[in-house]
Formats: C-alpha cells, sequence, structure tokens
C-alpha cells in the first residue's frame, strides 16, 4: 500500500538503515525520498539515543552539501530537498565501499599507522576504501581486492575505470568542500562518502549522504573545538548536557553549512570590444562567463578611435569596488588591451579575434607589449572566460569549485571515451 506525502505519492520501503529509510516513489520512477530518522548512532549502534531534531539538521547539512557540490557541476544523486526530513535522490544500487579522504592524519589513521603523528598534512590527499562489512567492522581494502570483488551494480561491473573515476571524484568532492569550509574559517579533516550507480542511467554519482558523522571539521585548524560527531564518540558518559552539546554542534554546522552556497567575494568580468563586427565572439566569451556564474558585461569601445570613452569606461568599473578582470577584444591592430593594461591595475586579457589572411601578424600588437605592462593573451574565447574564472576563482570559492569540478568531468570524460574505444576495438 502506498501513503501520500505532501503531493508525493510514496510507495514500498526499498530499504532501511541504522539512519534512514528509503522509499519508492510511484509517479517518478527512478527517483526514491531518503527519510532520515531521529537517532544517532556511534561504534556501529553500540549507543543509541534519540536526539529530537537531528533529522532536520541533517537533511540540512546533506541538501546544503549536495546543493553545494551538484551547483559545481559534481555528478550526485540528489534530486531536491522535500521536507524537514526527507530529500529526492535518484535511485541507487550502491557500491559497497566507503571512501576516505584525508587532509590531516588523526583517527583511526594514527591507530594503522602507529609513528605518525596527528596533525601530519597529506599532500597530495590521502585515499583510503574500506569494504561495508558491519559484521567484520568495515575492514580495509586495498585497490587490488576492490577489483577483485567484481561488483555489478545496476549492470555495470566496477572495474579498473570505475575505481580510478571514484577515486578522482572524491578527491575533486574533498577539495570542493575544503574550499568551502575555509570561506567559514574551518579545516576540513577528512571525510567519508559513497557511490552509487544510477539505475536509470549507469552512471556512477556521488550517493547516500554527507553529514557530520561524515566528516571531521575543526574550526581555525583547531582540533579542540571540532564539531563534528566525534564530540558524541568521545562523550565520556551521556549526559542530557552532553547531549545538548553535540546537538548545539551539529546545529552550528548545519547553520554554517548554508553559508557555503553564498559567496564571499563578488567579481565581475568586462569585455570591451572594438568594434560590434567582434559580437559573436564577445557573445562566446559571455556565454562562458556565465557558466561559471560570472557577471559578464560587454561594452564597445575603440582605443584608437575613442581613447577618452575607453578610459570613461574603465573608470566606471574601477569606480565601485567590485573585483573586476578586462577582456579586450580588437582585430587588426589591438590597441584596446595594451591601453587598458597600460592605465589599470586590474587583471586585462587579450582576446582578439584573429582573422586568417592577418592573424600571424595581428597577433604580435597583443604579444610584444611595451615595459610595464602585464596583460596575458588568450586567442580562444572560452579559454579566455576561463581564465578570467581562475583570476576570480582565487577570491571566490564558488567560482573555484565549478572550475574543479569541469576539470574533473573532463578527466572522466576522456576515461569513459577510452574505455568504449577499446571496448569497440576488441
Ligand atoms: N539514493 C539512494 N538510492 C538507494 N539507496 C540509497 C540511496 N542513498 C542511500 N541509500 C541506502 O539506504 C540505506 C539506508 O541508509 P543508512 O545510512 O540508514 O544505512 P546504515 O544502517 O547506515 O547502513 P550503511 O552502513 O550501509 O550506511 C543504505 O543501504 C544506503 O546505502
Ligand atoms: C551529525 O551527525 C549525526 C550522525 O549521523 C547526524 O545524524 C546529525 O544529523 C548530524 N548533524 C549535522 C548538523 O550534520
Ligand atoms: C587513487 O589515486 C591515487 C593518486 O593517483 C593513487 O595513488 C591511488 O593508488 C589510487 N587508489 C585507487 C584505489 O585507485
Ligand atoms: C580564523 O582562524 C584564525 C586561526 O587560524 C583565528 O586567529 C581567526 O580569528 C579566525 N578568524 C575568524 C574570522 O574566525
Ligand atoms: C538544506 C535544507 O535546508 N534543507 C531543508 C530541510 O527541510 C526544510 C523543511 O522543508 C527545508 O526548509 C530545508 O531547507
Ligand atoms: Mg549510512
Amino acid at each position: 500500500q502506498s501513503t501520500t506525502v505532501i503531493d508525493l505519492n510514496v510507495g514500498k520501503k526499498l530499504n532501511e538503515g541504522k539512519t534512514k529509510q528509503i522509499f519508492e516513489l510511484v509517479d517518478q520512477p527512478g527517483l526514491v525520498l531518503v527519510q532520515s530518522k531521529d537517532q544517532i548512532t556511534a561504534g556501529n549502534a553500540a549507543r543509541k539515543d534519540q536526539m529530537e531534531g537531528k533529522a532536520s539538521i541533517a537533511n540540512k547539512t546533506t541538501c546544503c552539501v549536495f546543493k553545494l557540490l551538484q551547483e559545481s557541476g559534481i555528478k550526485t544523486a540528489f534530486v531536491k530537498q522535500h521536507s524537514e526530513t526527507a530529500f529526492i535522490a535518484a535511485h541507487c544500487e550502491m557500491i559497497p565501499i566507503e571512501w576516505v579522504c584525508r587532509r590531516v592524519a588523526t583517527g583511526s589513521f594514527l591507530k594503522r599507522n602507529p609513528g605518525v603523528k596527528e596533525g601530519y598534512r597529506f599532500s597530495p590527499l590521502k585515499m583510503e576504501m574500506f569494504f561495508k562489512d558491519d559484521a567484520n567492522n568495515d575492514p580495509q581494502w586495498s585497490e587490488e581486492q576492490v577489483l577483485a570483488a567484481d561488483f555489478s551494480l545496476a549492470g555495470l561491473t566496477i572495474g579498473r575505470c570505475e575505481v580510478d573515476i571514484m577515486n578522482r571524484s572524491t578527491v575533486a568532492i574533498f577539495e570542493i568542500l575544503e574550499k568551502a569550509w575555509a570561506t567559514q574559517n574551518c579545516t576540513l579533516v577528512d571525510m567519508k562518502i559513497e557511490f552509487g550507480v544510477n539505475v536509470k542511467t549507469q552512471e556512477i554519482v556521488l550517493a547516500d549522504v554527507i553529514d557530520n558523522d561524515s566528516w571531521r571539521l575543526w574550526p581555525a585548524g583547531d582540533r579542540s573545538q571540532q564539531k563534528d560527531k566525534q564530540v558524541y564518540r568521545d562523550l565520556k558518559e551521556v549526559t542530557p548536557e552532553a547531549m545538548q552539546m553535540v546537538k548545539r554542534n551539529f546545529e552550528w554546522v548545519s547553520e554554517s553549512v548554508k553559508l557555503l552556497l553564498e559567496s564571499q567575494a563578488s567579481g565581475r568580468v568586462v569585455v570591451l570590444m572594438g568594434s560590434t563586427s567582434d559580437m559573436a565572439h564577445c557573445e562566446k566569451i559571455r556565454k562562458a562567463c556565465t557558466s561559471y556564474g560570472i557577471h559578464c558585461i560587454l561594452r564597445v569601445t575603440s582605443a584608437h578611435k575613442g581613447p577618452d570613452e575607453t578610459l570613461r569606461i574603465k573608470a566606471e568599473y574601477e569606480g565601485d569596488c567590485v573585483p573586476t578582470v578586462f577582456v579586450a577584444v580588437a582585430g587588426r591592430s589591438n590597441g584596446l588591451g595594451p591601453v587598458m593594461s597600460g592605465n589599470t591595475a586590474y587583471p586585462v586579457i587579450n582576446c582578439p579575434p584573429l582573422t586568417p589572411d592577418w592573424g600571424a601578424q595581428d597577433v604580435w600588437s597583443s604579444l610584444r607589449m611595451p615595459s610595464g605592462l602585464g596583460c596575458s593573451t588568450v586567442l580562444s574565447p572560452e579559454a579566455a572566460a576561463q581564465f578570467a574564472a581562475q583570476i576570480i576563482g582565487l577570491n571566490n570559492h564558488l567560482v573555484w569549485c565549478k572550475l574543479r569540478a569541469s576539470m574533473l568531468n573532463t578527466w572522466v570524460s576522456l576515461k569513459v571515451a577510452d574505455q568504449k574505444l577499446q571496448a569497440c576495438s576488441l
């Protein structure tokens, strides 16, 4: 039988674990409802305490984190939040591996690697895998063991390619969350995540949840201020006061996590074109900027024919303290970029629309500068926008996260293309 929960036709329960239940959605094949339960577990349910409000805090945390990752361009199972305690997700067959990613050595890593001091920093990040097997306390597995297990989920065999994709994705996800938490002056110490195979698309996606049980967070890099579930594990005695403190910490996380979705810094790209004949080229720059969530403004001005106007337009964008990257689009002799660069402390990128006839000669007007000018030259309009995004991304984590996810997605699509080609030629 099915029950209707606020305009959702909830079908049968597909799965239930210690912290959540998964329901089929009758009218939305391929999607499920993930419902959190109001209880906390640690040490494999050795400790169980009801904690009122916990589920709603967990939903907030998961929803915000997944939104951040989704908006960055990471493929996740998350679709949208549904209620205080539930969200809608793509139905996945879960890969029974926990991927652990560490920046700072602490916790079980120290036990398994005696001699390593707490606080040791991993660069690159340290990756570990654990087979999800409660009965055996989730043993650590090597890459070879994962391959030997020959998992097959939703019709997808988990082989070399799939393991590599999860490995790379875990690193990208960690770096995105690390960058986001840094805006709150908080160190992401480590994290554990799980992947699933989307039953509809057969794609590997980040699934399950990311809540404070999934990571260690140390405000200002200070362990004594930890805000994660470790506080709960460390409790000597579960008193109502202690539980209140744990709950306050969780609330701190769920409040802070909302701020991860807000940009900490503004930024914009101003494209100056010498003539409207370059409009199509400039529109490509604008389109690419928009994909990074960057506001992009197009203006027409010629440094040869209207230098007073060029400098007036420049002053307009220098006048409001919004960090600005100028892109100069001028064909033939590019006077625009160099004049801008010689008169502003903001970065200037030349993106000349070169033509086959004279392009090889014209490009020198963008490359060879008088002394004292630091403008760069990027020929492809998309690449010019990407470079502008990288500059803005230095201070704007939302832009940085999009760049990071896009790097991952490019890597994955090359990997998948190669895999397909190999399969064809076999
Ligand atoms: N999008 C999804 N589609 C299908 N199943 C999911 C999805 N997200 C999570 N699940 C599964 O729902 C089940 C219940 O989750 P819960 O976290 O409560 O389990 P658990 O008791 O903690 O066990 P586990 O050790 O597997 O996490 C888990 O098996 C989890 O993998
Ligand atoms: C913290 O972790 C517990 C344990 O899983 C979780 O249920 C709780 O909702 C989490 N709180 C936050 C704010 O993430
Ligand atoms: C993950 O990637 C790192 C870095 O490339 C590598 O050292 C490690 O062996 C990989 N692990 C798995 C399980 O693929
Ligand atoms: C950030 O952390 C540092 C310690 O690394 C601390 O001194 C500083 O006050 C913190 N800043 C904010 C805004 O919390
Ligand atoms: C991320 C988030 O805030 N999640 C939601 C949890 O449930 C409530 C109630 O609907 C939503 O308002 C929250 O936004
Ligand atoms: Mg779980």
